[in-house]
């Protein structure tokens, strides 16, 4: 058993933590972000979280690196950069992720670039629908929205783009470039939540006013404070559904984050995030997390940047399975 007093709704055996740690780095073109599972897992994150906090983990002996996926030719396809590695990698990642979640496990992902949530909520939603015949909810907590679809995207970059392909409002029926996505991967629009936005571009901002898609901004934050907010996404996503919690490094302002590829100013402090975290766990809703975008390597003139970064992701992730200030 883990120490935490919060039954989970939906998990058969919520004490097992099946963990898949994602070195990889192809959905955006900065290097690094490959390197952070070993440097989460180095700085002490899942011994906190056997230990500490009780978990049975499952999968966690390995950083998988998918370099057998990558190929040695990738050109652009639709204005996307990497599109086969990335691809493959998510669909391989989808397996994973899915046989965890099909024994009732909680799934804990560490990136890797955002692109890869497209793999870890495809497989979530899979085998939530086929454990228990429900849709999951997703809440994205991140300072940019990335929901553009190939045609939208003015970088080419996978990791502006995961929302879209994981809601089916971008598409492709070649298997190789993403057409491996099912009908039973995707995820609602109205199960959709965002928290923390701040760097949204022309053609999402479009996107989410068309699709209805509920989004809280860092103005909204500022108004009604963290708390309000974190109240209102759960209830619009309702109290009855499976969260898969996609958590973005850089929802937090650089001050707490600075090692990330697209840092924002005007962020998260990390109390908020940790409090996001916190209240997502206390619904006993919570079925997967994902921690993305910590780069060690990028720390721009910040002394200890790539320290405080992974800190303040082990602290993230710790909060959302379990730990309680008192
Ligand atoms: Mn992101």
């Amino acid at each position: 058993m883990n120490t935490s007093m919060v039954k989970s709704k939906f998990l058969s055996h919520p004490e097992d933590l099946g963990v898949v740690a994602v070195g990889f780095s192809g959905g955006q073109c900065k290097p690094g972000v490959d390197a952070a599972p070993s440097a989460l897992i180095e700085s002490g994150l899942l011994t906190q979280l056997r230990d500490e906090l009780n978990y049975k983990l499952h999968g966690h002996d390995t950083v998988h690196s998918y370099t057998d996926l990558v190929p040695r030719e990738d050109p652009p396809f639709r204005n996307m950069k990497n599109p086969k590695a990335v691809s493959s990698v998510t669909q391989r990642l989808c397996d994973q992720v899915y046989e965890h979640a099909k024994e009732g496990r909680m799934v804990l992902t560490l990136g890797g670039d955002h692109s890869i949530a497209i793999g870890t909520i495809a497989g979530s939603a899979k085998a939530t629908r086929e454990r228990l015949g429900r849709e999951i909810a997703v809440i994205w907590v991140d300072a940019h929205a990335d929901i553009n679809t190939p045609e939208t995207s003015g970088s080419g970059n996978v990791h502006g783009m995961p929302v879209s392909f994981l809601t089916g409002l971008a598409k492709e029926e070649k298997p190789e470039y993403f057409g491996w996505l099912k009908p039973e991967h995707l995820i609602s629009v109205k199960k959709l939540v965002y928290i923390g936005l701040r760097d949204v571009d022309p053609g999402e901002k479009r996107i989410l006013r068309e699709n209805g898609i509920k989004a809280f901004s860092m103005f909204d934050i500022d108004r009604y404070g963290i708390g309000r907010v974190v109240e209102m996404a759960l209830a619009h996503i309702g109290a009855d559904t499976p969260i898969h919690l996609s958590f973005d490094v850089d929802a937090l302002d650089p001050m707490w984050a600075p090692s990330t590829g697209t840092p924002v100013r005007g962020g998260l402090t990390l109390r908020e995030g940790d409090y996001i975290c916190e209240s997502v766990h206390l619904t006993g809703s919570l079925v997967a997390v994902d921690l993305v975008e910590v780069n060690p390597s990028l720390a721009p003139e910040v002394e200890l940047g790539a320290h405080e970064t992974v800190r303040a992701g082990c602290s993230l992730v710790r909060c959302a399975l379990g730990e309680s200030l008192l």
